[in-house]
């Protein structure tokens, strides 16, 4: 399962519900690093870009209809269309900021009522977070915080129920990071973690698999 690397980059990702902050703080952490002059990239999942990526998007949109257990496929094949890539570009040195990824997957299917192990099945394989960041929010705040919109899941019942299978996900290698604090307390915070991050990954921390 381990492979042997030097001097790579680290793949970090961010999880939490809707609204906790995740694509404000990739953004900004994007921006440190980059000025920093770190080899970096922000990624994003779903990626709809992707065909796989644009079936996903018009499902979100509630355009399409598809089964839960084909929309949860359909995720992770957004992921196994990208992993080469993600591979190759950790291997080359980039660190990876990637907003949303298994965890995601594993924890909205479930909040639908899929076995957990059923949903973690077509995940193994892809590459290891080395760090996963949870911004933890609890839904009705981030319900505060502008209100939901048209998509699909933007529901705070639901929310809540990711939350639940969010928690059931979560073990002590997690960096959880209180959503509510001031933006650029969160970003602090999250710097903090990555750049400790980081540095194991150059020093030599070996790339693994899910589910380690
Ligand atoms: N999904 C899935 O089911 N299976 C999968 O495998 C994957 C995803 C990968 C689309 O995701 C949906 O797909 C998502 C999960 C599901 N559904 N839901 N819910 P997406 O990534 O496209 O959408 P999102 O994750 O929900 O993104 P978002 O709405 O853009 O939220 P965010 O990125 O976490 O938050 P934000 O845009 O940075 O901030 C939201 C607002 O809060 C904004 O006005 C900010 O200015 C404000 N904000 C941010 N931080 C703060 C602080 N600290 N204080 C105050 N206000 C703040």
């Amino acid at each position: 399962n381990k492979e042997s690397s030097s001097s790579r980059g680290a793949l970090i990702v961010l999880e939490g519900l809707d609204r906790c902050g995740k694509t404000s703080q990739s953004g900004r952490l994007y921006k440190y690093l980059d000025e920093q002059g770190h080899s970096v990239e922000s990624w994003r999942f779903p990626d709809r870009n992707t065909g796989v990526g644009q079936m996903i998007s018009s499902y979100l949109a509630n355009k399409s209809q598809l089964d839960d257990h084909a929309i949860h496929l359909l995720f992770s094949a957004n992921r196994w269309e990208k992993r080469s890539l993600m591979e190759e570009k950790l291997k080359s040195g980039t660190t990876l900021i990637v907003d949303r990824y298994s965890y995601s997957g594993v924890a909205f299917s479930s909040a639908k009522g899929l076995d957990i192990e059923w949903c973690k099945a077509p995940e193994i394989g892809l590459l290891a977070p080395d760090l996963v960041v949870y911004l933890d929010i609890s839904p009705e705040k981030a319900a505060e915080r502008g209100g939901y919109g048209d998509e699909r899941y933007e529901q705070l019942e639901f929310q809540k129920k990711v939350a639940g299978s969010y928690l059931s996900l979560r073990d002590s290698s997690w960096k959880v990071i209180d959503a509510t604090l001031l933006i650029e307390d969160v970003e602090k915070k999250l710097r903090e973690v990555v750049l400790d991050c980081m540095m194991t990954c150059h020093k030599g921390k070996p790339m693994s698999q899910l589910w380690p």
